[in-house]
């Protein structure tokens, strides 16, 4: 049933997104273990879209996470403090009239080591606590079972997901949230953007080359991601046993990718990098690796280890819905000439008719639009936006902060949307990328605001933590109140 007015249907979920890693801090408060994201630094002053340099990793990280030293050189430890101050956060998001929330659950606060006799119940009874506020207000919890916080103890263990104790311990860990939650939970994601175990493998898996043998450290990549197919479709088949009507998407990262000429070099390039993102989305909502993939992998001599019986589990577990994050473009040439993007070697090359945010990122609404039909005419399954936003350096101003180039960003995509619905896409809902300002999971930096409400915090930690409305709250809470009609 759509709303007469406008392209968006009735009960379309419009809400927001964050991350424990990057909003709760209380980062070994209550019991909690250290988590891989409690490992990465920030690198003052380095170029912003210097994006790997901020993630540079060490020995001395690892030891500093594993026995607390140095918290204010990990601005994920600290993160907003989200964790003592919810309830008035939560209250604000009402405000706006969200009536989704993504949040992702801290593996490491209900399972400290990955591999306790016990689940940590300060930790339990916190996300209890939370997802009742959340209904309290009539919001919907949307949950990730892991957005890049994997007990730091396991990545020590096992090389993170390199080992397939984890999937038994993911698995071990899903289900005590099912049981625990069954009543507040029903839509849940198991992998944030799955496809980024390559570019960023500690973060997302708990993976470390130097851990690898040598030689080893892409075939031990491709491994983790298998293990993480087959962890993911079991906690699928889990969660719809114990929780009727639940339902469980995966995470991509869409990379929608353009050729930069119509040289058929360009253009096979581009194909190339497209079927490769598609690959992942492939494998959680067909149930198996694609064949051009498998063959990929066999030219590259890559051998992934499946159990017998993995491939009927991929097969047989597959999700409901397919969720995404979008933020960006990008664009792919095969001529030596072509202006590359600096600092982010996975941003490619320069699209000259984009715009780009001060990251680098290239803003681009109607390839939002292109990404919905791609991936609605791929599989026919519901789609659901889950992060979208601009990052950017607000500063406030007599005690405002105008963000008109953010509502200029969201009022684009949102026509962009509409129109996608329109022609026929089925879209669930949209939550923004950071409904408030979070620390930036490529840079660490609270530099990097996307929110709708500011937060008095700079890169060292400095501030009041105190919550600003932006412009473009009362702009989102309009547009959320009108279903969209109102632009
Ligand atoms: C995605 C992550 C989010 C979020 C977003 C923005 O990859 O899923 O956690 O951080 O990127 O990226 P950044 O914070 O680096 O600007």
């Amino acid at each position: 049933m759509k709303d007469t007015q406008s392209g968006f249907p009735e009960h379309f979920l419009w809400g927001g997104a964050i991350a424990a890693n990057q909003a709760e801090g209380a980062w070994n408060l209550d019991g909690k273990g250290p988590s891989v994201a409690d490992a990465i630094t920030y690198k003052a002053n380095l170029d912003l879209t210097n994006y790997e340099g901020h993630m540079a990793l060490s020995d001395q990280n690892i030891d500093d996470a594993l026995n607390g030293h140095n918290d204010a050189l990990y601005p994920k430890r600290r993160g907003i403090d989200f964790y003592h101050r919810y309830k008035d956060d939560l209250a604000l998001f009402a405000e706006m009239g969200c009536k989704v929330l993504r949040v992702s659950i801290a593996w490491a606060r209900i399972f400290p080591t990955g591999e306790d006799a016990e689940p940590n119940e300060a930790g339990l009874q916190f996300y209890e606590d939370l997802f009742r506020e959340m209904r309290k207000h009539q919001i919907e919890p949307l949950v990730t079972l892991s957005h890049y916080e994997m007990p730091l103890v396991l990545s020590e263990k096992y090389n993170g997901w390199v080992h397939r104790n984890v999937v038994d311990a993911f698995v071990r860990y899903s289900n005590v949230c099912f049981d625990r939650y069954k009543d507040l939970v029903r839509y849940w994601l198991t992998f944030n953007e799955i496809d980024s175990i390559h570019r960023h493998p500690f973060t997302t898996a708990g993976i470390r080359h130097e851990k690898s043998a040598p030689g080893r450290e892409t075939r031990d990549v491709y491994q983790g991601l298998h293990h993480q197919f087959v962890a993911s479709a079991l906690a699928t088949r889990d969660c719809h046993a114990k929780i009727p009507g639940s339902q469980v998407g995966c995470m991509l990262t869409k990379l929608t990718t353009y050729p930069r000429t119509c040289h058929p070099a360009d253009v096979e390039a581009t194909l190339k990098k497209n079927i490769e993102n598609y690959f992942y989305t492939d494998v959680q909502i067909r149930g198996a690796y694609p064949p051009l993939i498998k063959r990929d992998l066999e030219l590259r001599g890559i051998q992934i280890e499946m159990q017998p019986g993995d491939e009927d589990i991929l097969r047989q577990y597959t999700v409901d819905f397919l969720s995404f994050s979008y933020y960006m473009s990008l664009t792919e040439s095969t001529q030596p000439d072509a202006e590359r993007i600096a600092g982010n070697t996975v941003l490619g090359v320069k699209n000259p008719y984009l715009p780009a945010s001060e990251w680098g990122w290239q803003i681009d609404p109607v390839g939002l639009k292109i990404s919905l039909l791609e991936l609605y005419d791929r599989y026919q399954k519901p789609l659901f936006i889950v992060e979208n936003g601009l990052g950017a350096k607000d500063s406030i101003e007599d005690g405002k902060i105008h963000d008109g180039y953010r509502i200029d960003y969201f009022r684009s995509h949102f026509e962009q949307m509409e129109q996608a619905i329109n022609e026929g896409v089925e879209l669930m809902g949209f939550t923004s990328w950071g409904t408030i300002d979070i620390i930036s999971a490529g840079t660490s930096q609270m530099t990097k605001r996307y929110g709708f409400i500011y937060v008095d915090q700079d890169d060292d930690g400095n501030g009041s933590l105190a919550r600003l409305r932006k412009d473009s709250f009362w702009w989102y809470k309009k547009v959320i109140a009108s279903n969209g009609r109102d632009l």
